[in-house]
C-alpha cells in the first residue's frame, strides 16, 4: 500500500508542479507558448434590461425624461458612472453649454493598454424631451455600459487602450461628441484607431444594419453576424446621423450598429430578420411610449454581444 501511495503521491505532485509552472512562467515545455488572444464574453441581456430599467426609473423621478439640460439627464450619466468608478475605470465629466443649458460628457478610460492607439466605443445617453428614450437610445448606453463593466469582470488587457463615452445633447445635433472631437488636440485625435457608434439597437421591430464606414470595423461586425446566421444590411438612414459623425470628419475610422427607427420595414426585410412588414422598425422613435416595452430583447442581446465582441477583437 506505501508503494501505491507514494506512486499516487508522485503523480499528483507532478501535476501541481506542472500547474504552477504554467501559472507563474505562462508555458511548460510542449505547452502552446501563445495562445488565441481570449475571446469576448457573452454579454447577459439581463444585465443590459436592469440599466434600462433604471434609466426608465430616472427619468420617471425626473420629470418624465432624460434630456439635455434636465435634471433627468444627469442623474443618468451618474447612475453609469458610478458603475465605471466601482469597476475600476478612470472616469471624466466634460462640461459644455448648448441652448444655454449645461449639458455633460462622460468619458471613461480602463487603464492599459497603448495609448498611443486607442479603441473607443460610445452611445448618447440623452433622451428627447418626449419620454424617458429607452431604445434611443438606453440601448446604446446600457450596451455599451455593460461590456465596460465586462472588461473589469474578465480583468481584459488588450494591447491597445480602451475608452468609453456616453454624449450629451446628441438629440441637439450631435452637440456633446462634436465637442469631444473639437478639444481633441490634433495629437490626440490621432491616438484614435476607430471609433464605435451604437444608436439604437433595441428596436422592438429591428433590422440588423451595420454602417458602411471603415471596412475593417465593418467587417469585424459582419463577421459576429454571419457567425450567428444573421443577414446584415447596410445602414443607408444615419450618414451624419449620430455621434460617428464628428469623428469621421475628423478622420477617424468609425463603424456601429442600428436597428432603424421611423423607416418601415419592407415584406423582403421581414422574410429575413421576422418581425412585422409595412410597420416602422421603431414606432415610438421620439415619442412618450419608447420605454422599456419598447425593446426587442433578442435585438438588444445580439447587439449587445456585438459590442462586446467589436471592443475585443480591435483591441487585443
Ligand atoms: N439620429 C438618431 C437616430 C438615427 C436615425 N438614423 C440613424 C442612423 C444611424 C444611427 C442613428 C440614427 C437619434 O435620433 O438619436
Ligand atoms: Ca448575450
Ligand atoms: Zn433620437
Ligand atoms: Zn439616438
Amino acid at each position: 500500500p506505501t508503494m501505491k501511495l507514494s506512486v499516487s503521491w508522485r503523480a499528483s505532485a507532478a501535476a501541481v508542479v506542472a500547474a504552477a509552472t504554467l501559472l507563474t512562467s505562462g508555458s511548460i515545455a510542449g505547452a502552446a507558448p501563445d495562445v488565441e488572444a481570449a475571446a469576448a464574453p457573452d454579454i447577459p441581456v439581463a444585465n443590459v434590461k436592469a440599466h434600462l430599467t433604471q434609466l426608465q426609473s430616472i427619468a420617471k423621478a425626473n420629470g418624465g425624461n432624460r434630456a439635455h439640460g434636465r435634471p433627468g439627464y444627469k442623474a443618468s450619466l451618474d447612475y453609469v458612472k458610478a458603475k465605471l468608478d466601482a469597476a475600476g475605470y478612470t472616469t471624466a465629466i466634460q462640461q459644455f453649454t448648448s441652448g444655454g443649458r449645461t449639458g455633460y460628457n462622460l468619458i471613461a478610460d480602463w487603464p492599459g493598454g497603448d495609448t498611443n492607439q486607442v479603441v473607443m466605443a460610445g452611445s448618447h445617453l440623452d433622451s428627447v424631451s418626449s419620454g424617458p428614450g429607452i431604445n434611443d437610445n438606453g440601448s446604446g448606453s446600457s450596451a455599451v455600459l455593460e461590456t465596460a463593466l465586462a472588461v473589469s469582470r474578465a480583468g481584459y488587457q488588450p494591447t491597445k487602450h480602451l475608452r468609453f463615452a456616453w454624449w450629451g445633447a446628441e438629440e441637439l445635433g450631435l452637440v456633446g461628441s462634436r465637442y469631444y472631437v473639437n478639444n481633441l488636440s490634433s495629437a490626440n485625435r490621432a491616438k484614435i484607431s476607430g471609433y464605435l457608434n451604437f444608436d439604437m439597437i433595441g428596436s422592438p421591430n429591428p433590422g440588423y444594419f451595420v454602417y458602411d464606414d471603415d471596412p475593417a470595423i465593418e467587417k469585424t461586425f459582419k463577421d459576429y453576424y454571419a457567425g450567428l446566421g444573421v443577414a446584415t444590411e447596410i445602414e443607408t438612414e444615419g450618414d451624419g446621423r449620430s455621434d460617428h459623425a464628428p469623428f469621421k470628419s475628423a478622420g477617424v475610422p468609425v463603424g456601429g450598429l442600428f436597428t432603424g427607427a421611423s423607416r418601415t420595414k419592407t415584406a423582403a426585410q421581414a422574410a429575413k430578420w421576422g418581425g412585422t412588414s409595412g410597420q416602422s422598425f421603431d414606432r415610438c422613435y421620439h415619442s412618450s411610449c419608447d420605454t422599456t416595452s419598447n425593446i426587442n430583447d433578442t435585438a438588444l442581446d445580439r447587439n449587445s454581444d456585438a459590442v462586446a465582441y467589436a471592443v475585443w477583437e480591435l483591441s487585443e
